[in-house]
């Protein structure tokens, strides 16, 4: 269907962004997962990729292109990466696949944020999509009451276990004028690991399928 080919699109007009000698930062999903597809084709002329995620490494390794660990890696110059939800200023809901943790770490790493996504995900107000956040299992109960407290439903995603050894609560019934001001805030609650709002930093450009967003 139209959003399929759409995912492929945007996967392959990521590669535009790709440099020669880079180490690319590659989020996780299946549209990223076109966008490796297509790194595989350039893999001798890249470094190698800082991943997010186990699933989109073990992709990696099969392509036989390079994992560089972050913190040997330094400052990237690109980060690729999918998104649930995506505002008309570029802020996203993140973490559908439960690795929003280490999506937001190489994000924040990476000079140019290019997110891929095809046009299901457009909103104009965040929250349709639930809110992914990462807590520490011990705080699961303290942050649903919390999250209670701000108007949302939660609900554990149980049986996921993060890359992190984490759970995920996904909150539901959030419609977000200012995801900015919510990630802030959700950020400094105790028991919190990450928060699916990549608003503080927004995407710099989003692909939906091959059109650049203005
Ligand atoms: O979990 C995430 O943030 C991923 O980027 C994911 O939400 C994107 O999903 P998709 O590309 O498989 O639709």
């Amino acid at each position: 269907d139209g959003t399929v080919n759409q995912k492929r699109q945007a996967g392959e007009a990521a590669i535009r962004y790709v440099e020669d000698g880079a180490i690319v930062g590659v989020g996780t999903g299946s549209t990223v997962a076109y966008f490796i597809d297509a790194l595989a084709d350039l893999k001798h002329r890249i470094q190698g990729a800082v991943s997010s995620s186990e699933q989109s490494t073990a992709q990696l390794k099969r392509l036989g292109i390079p994992v560089l660990d972050l913190n040997s890696a330094g400052p990237l110059t690109i980060y690729i990466d999918g998104a649930d939800e995506c505002d008309p200023c570029k802020r996203l809901i993140k973490g559908g696949g439960a690795a929003l943790t280490r999506e937001k770490i190489v994000a924040a790493a990476s000079e140019k944020f290019v997110c891929i996504i095809d046009s299901s995900k457009q909103v104009d107000l965040l929250g349709k999509f639930p809110v992914p956040i990462e807590v520490i299992p011990m705080a699961r109960s303290l942050v649903g009451r919390e999250i209670v407290k701000r108007g949302g439903q939660p609900v554990w995603r149980d049986g996921v276990v993060t890359d992190n050894g984490n759970w995920i609560i996904d909150v539901h019934g959030w419609r977000i004028a200012d995801p900015a001001a919510l990630e802030s805030e959700l950020n400094q609650l105790p028991g919190i690991v990450t928060v699916g709002l990549f608003a503080r930093r927004p995407a710099d450009v989003v692909l939906i399928g091959g059109q650049l967003m203005a």
